[in-house]
């Protein structure tokens, strides 16, 4: 049986092995797990954007019924915790390192946005615990709050940290100014566009949940959380939290309902149920209300940006200076400084020969909930800012926008682009052809007459996107702030039986990783899957691990996982050949055999598994028993996905409710290890992007800093019916950095789509830009001021 034989290996198809419990309702979630002897916790939340915490009286709810303990930030700052940290820093263009205010775990004296957490109620049931905090008398002081992106530099606006003045944490560049600056003085025409992307609320079909628990006996704690990476999270609570040491602190993220980027943050409530339990010798379990995790789970995107694109007479790109302003939120959040400069600034070459860029960001804080990663992270900015550039620029110097992109690609790789980043490979007229054909661009204008003349109008719109991921070579990483490193680790063991557990250091919560994971290993050892398990999540169980996010399972995950396979591929080999009394280099392994070159002797994978732990007769000193390696792969570079996607809109002038009559997303992932997996999260990100361009916007109001967009009433996620039938397609370049030519596929969507998009609508109605998310009341307020904008 050869791989491409192997119904199972890599390259198939195969069914998703977890979701036979995931949809028999037979997942093990957090909030699945209970103890006869558990609590339950309830956060009082900050009503205030920003006030000064006067007085807290808890005496009254301490009586209520079944309350078991009430904490304050007072005895957080009595037990001598640290506050949560940002794992990545950044300096400002003068040299000075961000200013990072505190983020106290629970408020000491100042409340920084609505939902801030002010007090933690621990009781025998939820709603007891709901009910007293009700009874907590919080004095406060309300201060003005700086709230709106646009005016929080301003002096006249409230403070957010003391020590961040004019509400700025760090003045960020990349890039060559000077270069960049000549590149617009020389050009034959500058595009100008002013653009924002807009505030995203994450909205994971699981909210956040912990329980803390901790062992009088063995002095050990326990946090069940959902965590993206679950070793993270130990590492901040123990190093710089201090909840408990490194060794004492078993962190388990079971099965996890979606993250998108959400759950890789180490959060105040996971942090004081798990010191919490010491102190009430309880289990603590907490599961956010809906309404909680709009308030206070991570945010995403929020800049304002203006970019202006310097072209010589012949439409090629001359150089690009793009200024930004980043919401980071009221507190930093676990990478929040990562993700508006070092994830984004450094994409803002795109698919182009762009000899200069040049990018300022300007991070700043308001009075609103952190705002950090969110599927994609920095790069669907940067994929938004460039191709909403490059179409403007198109149609004002009246080339196609498929040949101006064309006679800017690179074609030559490697290619050094002018903001760090090394592309590997690429083809990008490949998936701008293949897109091309498969939207049928050449029939669009007779789609567009037909359009009119049903009073409608249509739109296409491209974008030709190219991202970073696979997250992330330590070395380069480390180099620019980060304060971790970013491999990843597996551990590969053979039982005696034959059958196989990979530990692997990735986490999976919705991305299928028990199925492509086996895939890889059925491919190598020649067994079916369902004799393989994929075990992660557990830090008792795993040895380390970096988890998941910035599509890197796949690529750096994975590829851990094939070092861990060499070595116990090698180590097998030499069973066999003692046990055919053979030399090793005559062995060779094949679909699950192990055979003697040039002969018909032969064992199976299973026959030296079992040798391997009988260990009858091997040579002493020259083979251990057991069968188990592992392994730690830490990349050579990014992985960098690109491709062609293609929005085509109709829109009713009368209502402004738009239609996507045809979506084609063309993707190059490099070796695909499961079709069905890949299509799954292009869907998935598309339906994202989409979300992001026409429906979805988290919104604060700029005086008081309310929520106003806290519930599924006011942010609207989008729903199958308005999603069209997507055309997918794939073109081929194999990454060059890691074993299996792998790219990873899992934030591409959400990266590409919402340009495509917006680049359509606006081409239907005329206008040089409409804002995220372009909702039919804003489709039909531009086309009434169409005329206006195209004469500005
Ligand atoms: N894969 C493949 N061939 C490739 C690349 C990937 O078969 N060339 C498979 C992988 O083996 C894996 C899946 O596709 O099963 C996604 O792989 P990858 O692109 O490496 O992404 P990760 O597994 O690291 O997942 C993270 C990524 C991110 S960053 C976000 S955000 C996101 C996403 O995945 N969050 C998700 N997809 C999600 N899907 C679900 N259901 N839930 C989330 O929270």
């Amino acid at each position: 049986m050869t791989t491409s034989e192997n119904p199972e290996g890599i390259g198939q198809s195969v069914r998703r092995k977890e979701d036979f419990r995931f949809i028999t309702g037979n997942g093990h979630y957090t909030d699945d797990i209970n103890s006869p002897k558990q609590t339950h916790a309830y956060f009082l939340r900050s009503p205030h954007a920003h006030a000064k915490i006067k007085s807290i009286d808890i005496a009254p709810a301490l009586k209520a019924p079944g309350v078991v303990a009430i904490f304050t930030g007072a005895d957080i700052a009595a037990d001598k915790l640290g506050g949560l940290i940002c794992g990545w820093t950044v300096t400002s263009k003068d040299g000075t390192p961000m200013k990072a205010g505190a983020h106290p775990v629970l408020a000491l004296d100042t409340v920084r946005y609505v939902g801030d957490h002010v007090a933690m109620i621990v009781a025998e049931t939820f709603s007891q615990a709901k009910s007293a905090a009700e009874l907590i008398e919080v004095d406060y002081d309300a201060q003005p709050a700086a709230v709106a992106l646009s005016t929080c530099q301003s002096p006249s606006t409230g403070q957010v940290h003391a020590d961040a003045p004019r509400n700025t944490c760090f003045q960020w560049e990349l890039g060559n100014k000077a270069e960049t600056m000549a590149a617009l003085a020389s050009a034959h025409k500058i595009i100008k566009l002013d653009l924002t992307n807009n505030r995203l609320i994450p909205n994971a079909m699981e909210p956040r949940a912990a329980i803390g628990d901790y062992d009088k006996g063995t002095g050990n704690y326990t946090l069940h959380t959902t965590s993206q990476n679950p070793h993270v999270a130990r590492l901040v609570l123990s190093a710089f939290v201090g909840v408990a040491p490194e060794h004492k602190l078993r962190v388990i993220a079971p099965d996890v309902g979606g993250g998108f980027g959400s759950k890789i943050f180490i959060y105040a409530e996971e942090t004081a149920c798990v010191w919490a339990a010491a102190k009430v010798g309880r289990p603590i379990k907490w599961t956010a209300e809906r309404s909680e995790s709009f308030l206070s789970d991570a945010h995403g995107r929020d800049h304002l940006s203006h970019a202006e694109l310097a072209l010589d007479a012949n439409g090629k790109f001359l150089g690009l200076h793009v200024k930004t302003i980043a919401n980071l939120g009221a507190y930093l959040s676990t990478f929040a400084s990562a993700t508006p400069t070092y994830l984004y600034g450094t994409l803002l070459s795109g698919q182009y020969n762009m000899p200069a860029v040049y990018v300022e960001v300007d991070g700043v804080y308001t009075h609103t909930a952190p705002v950090d990663a969110y599927r994609g992270a920095g790069r669907p900015e940067a994929a938004y800012l460039i191709e909403r550039i490059v179409e403007t620029a198109a149609r004002e110097t009246g080339i196609d926008p498929a040949e101006l992109r064309r006679r800017n690609f690179i074609t030559s790789f490697p290619h050094q682009t002018p903001v760090i980043m090394n592309y590997d490979t690429g083809d990008f007229a490949a998936s701008l052809d293949k897109a091309m054909e498969i939207i049928d661009y050449k029939g669009f204008p007779a789609r567009k007459a037909t359009s009119a003349r049903n009073g409608k109008l249509r739109g296409i719109g491209f974008s030709t996107y190219i991202e970073a991921c696979g997250l992330a070579p330590s070395a380069a990483v480390g180099s620019l702030g980060a304060g971790v490193g970013l491999w990843e680790s597996a551990e590969v063991r053979v039982n005696p039986t034959g059958n196989v557990e990979v530990l692997t250091g990735s986490h999976s919560h919705g991305q299928g990783h028990e199925t492509t994971f086996a895939q890889l290993v059925s491919s190598r050892l020649g067994i079916p899957i369902d004799q393989i398990e994929i075990v992660h999540g557990d830090t008792d169980k795993v040895q380390f691990g970096m988890g998941t996010y910035g599509s890197r399972s796949g690529s750096v995950g994975m590829s851990a996982i094939v070092k861990a396979l060499d070595k116990v591929e090698a180590k097998a080999k030499k069973i066999a050949a003692h046990l055919m009394e053979a030399a090793v280099e005559d062995i060779t392994f094949e679909d699950g055999r192990f055979t003697v070159k040039g002969t018909d002797k032969s064992l199976g994978f299973a026959e030296v598994s079992l040798a391997a732990y009988t260990a009858h007769g091997f040579p002493a000193g020259e083979i251990e028993p057991g069968l188990k390696e592992g392994a730690f792969y830490d990349p050579a570079n990014f992985t960098f996905p690109s491709g062609c996607h293609i929005c085509e809109v109709e829109i009713d002038p009368e209502t402004g409710v738009t239609v996507i009559t045809n979506f084609v997303a063309v993707d190059d992932f490099g070796t695909i290890i499961n079709p069905m997996i890949v299509e799954g999260q292009v869907h998935g990100g598309v339906a994202q992007g989409i979300g992001q361009a026409m429906m979805e916007h988290g919104v604060y109001d700029d005086e008081s800093g309310q929520l106003i967009s806290g519930s599924f009433m006011d942010y609207t996620m989008p729903r199958a019916d308005d999603l069209p039938n997507f055309q997918l397609g794939f073109t081929k370049t194999e990454c060059l950095t890691n074993p299996l030519g792998m790219k990873g596929c899992g934030e591409a969507g959400a990266i590409a789509s919402p340009p495509a998009i917006i680049n359509a609508i606006t081409d239907a109605i005329g206008v040089r830009d409409i804002a995220m998310p372009a909702t039919p009341a804003r489709i039909w307020a531009a086309i009434q001021s169409a005329p206006k904008q195209a004469a500005e």
